[in-house]
């Protein structure tokens, strides 16, 4: 698990930061009919539907056929803690009370405890993302979280296993497919060794699901479905990738991709070096637009100005190192209709591009997706010539861009941007 990332996202919530740099007079200066009849329209499709938890019986389904689920006799009792605070428990060794409070009061004290926890690993495995380890031979294995492949503030993370058969000196790491909030959640501190065998790992588990929604930055509320359960993995599996192209069977599976094609949209890149797998990237001058959105628009000259030269595409200003994106560069999920945007050329970040029709097949078959990114179409702005706007949204924030032709080509700057 990125712990940076939960750490950060935690902090923000708990702090209670808000941060906007917009103002109203500038908000004027760039304001767009068309951007407002856009906001409308989508407004009127939303609908407004009560939460319903899943039904029991599809929660109870055993997600993969190489899982097998057991009764488990005297039970591990299961913690479902606010990740966050359960940390806290590990990080400071006394009784601190509330720890809100004790949070807000010790802010730099638990940054730096943080950052020493942040660094201890075990093989590959940050120490405090592991959930248990265990040997049977010569394979040692490490069961922990990571979010890479899952959206961790509204999914919960991901159930990956490290594994080495040299006692420690390389490592391997797969996902396994599961997520801990749907529906079969592992416990820590399961009594059962971790490998029953060479090839078949074992946990305590409980089934769960979500009891309400509760506003943001809440986490959600869950309730167990069922106690008193085991779960008995095949790591063949686990690791089994049928075309080669270096992403598992169960990663292509998730990702939309082609299991037995090491090519899936054809356009020469191998799926696992692809930045956009699923469409082939194509070019147009309102792609090279896009392009600079994803990967790119953190490179901006000193005056925070991204420069595009219609002339040279490759060239988009220096790297200006922003924390916040480096931290979140991982996998995301977009959602368009948009032929624009599907061909874009993400730089320095996986792109997994469904339409919208694809994306509702999927979420039936993955309650936990990736990360979502969203990008609004470009808006005209009224008084200004040549002039657009483009609103981003990642994780609990957001920016609003303009767009403005130049004489070699285009200049993208941030307007202003926000942070729930
Ligand atoms: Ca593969
Ligand atoms: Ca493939
Ligand atoms: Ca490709």
């Amino acid at each position: 698990m990125k712990s940076n990332k939960i750490f950060l996202y935690l902090l923000i919530n708990f702090l209670g930061f808000t941060y906007t740099n917009a103002q109203n007079k500038i908000e004027k200066k760039y304001r767009s009919k068309a951007e407002d009849s856009y906001y409308d329209g989508l407004k009127k499709t939303w609908k407004n539907k009560d939460f319903v938890p899943v039904d029991i019986y599809v929660v109870k389904k055993i997600p993969y056929p190489f899982i097998k689920v057991f009764k488990q006799n005297n039970p591990t009792p299961y913690y479902n803690e606010n990740p966050f605070l359960g940390m806290l428990d590990t990080l400071v060794d006394e009784d601190v009370g509330d720890k809100n409070e004790f949070l807000r009061k010790n802010f730099s004290k638990i940054d730096s405890l943080m950052e020493i926890e942040r660094s201890e690993k075990v093989g590959v495995v940050y120490k405090m993302s592991i959930i248990k380890q265990g040997r049977f031979g010569n394979r040692w294995c490490i069961l922990y979280f990571d979010s890479k492949y899952d959206d961790f503030v509204y999914g919960g993370a991901g159930y990956w296993l490290a594994i080495s058969d040299n006692d420690g000196k390389t490592w391997k790491q797969y996902y396994t497919g599961l997520t801990e909030s749907f529906y079969y959640s592992f416990k820590k501190n399961s009594k059962l060794e971790l490998l029953k065998d060479a090839d078949t790992f074992q946990i305590e588990c409980v089934i769960i699901r979500k009891k309400e929604e509760v506003p943001h930055p809440m986490p959600p509320n869950y309730e167990i479905v069922q106690d008193s359960l085991s779960i008995e993995v095949d790591i063949r599996e686990i690791i089994k990738d049928s075309d080669n192209d270096s992403l598992t069977d169960i990663a292509e599976f998730k990702m939309l991709l082609n299991p037995k094609n090491a090519d899936t949209d054809g356009d020469g890149i191998i799926d696992s070096e692809d930045r956009n797998p699923r469409f082939a990237s194509r070019n147009s001058e309102l792609i090279k637009i896009y392009n600079a959105f994803f990967g790119n628009y953190h490179r901006s000259n000193d005056k925070g100005i991204i420069e595009i030269d219609n002339s040279n595409l490759s060239d988009l200003g220096k790297n200006k190192s922003d924390s916040l994106t480096e931290e979140m560069d991982e996998i995301s999920l977009l959602i368009t209709d948009d032929k624009d945007l599907q061909g874009v050329n993400p730089r320095d970040k996986t792109l997994i591009i469904m339409t919208s029709n694809e994306y509702e097949r999927y979420k039936d078959i993955f309650p936990s997706t990736f990360i979502k990114s969203e990008i609004s179409p470009m808006f005209k702005c009224d008084k200004l010539k040549d002039t657009y706007k483009i609103n981003t949204s990642y994780l609990t924030g957001g920016a609003t861009y303009i767009i403005q032709k130049t004489k070699k080509g285009w200049k993208i700057f941030l307007l202003s941007s926000w942070i729930s």
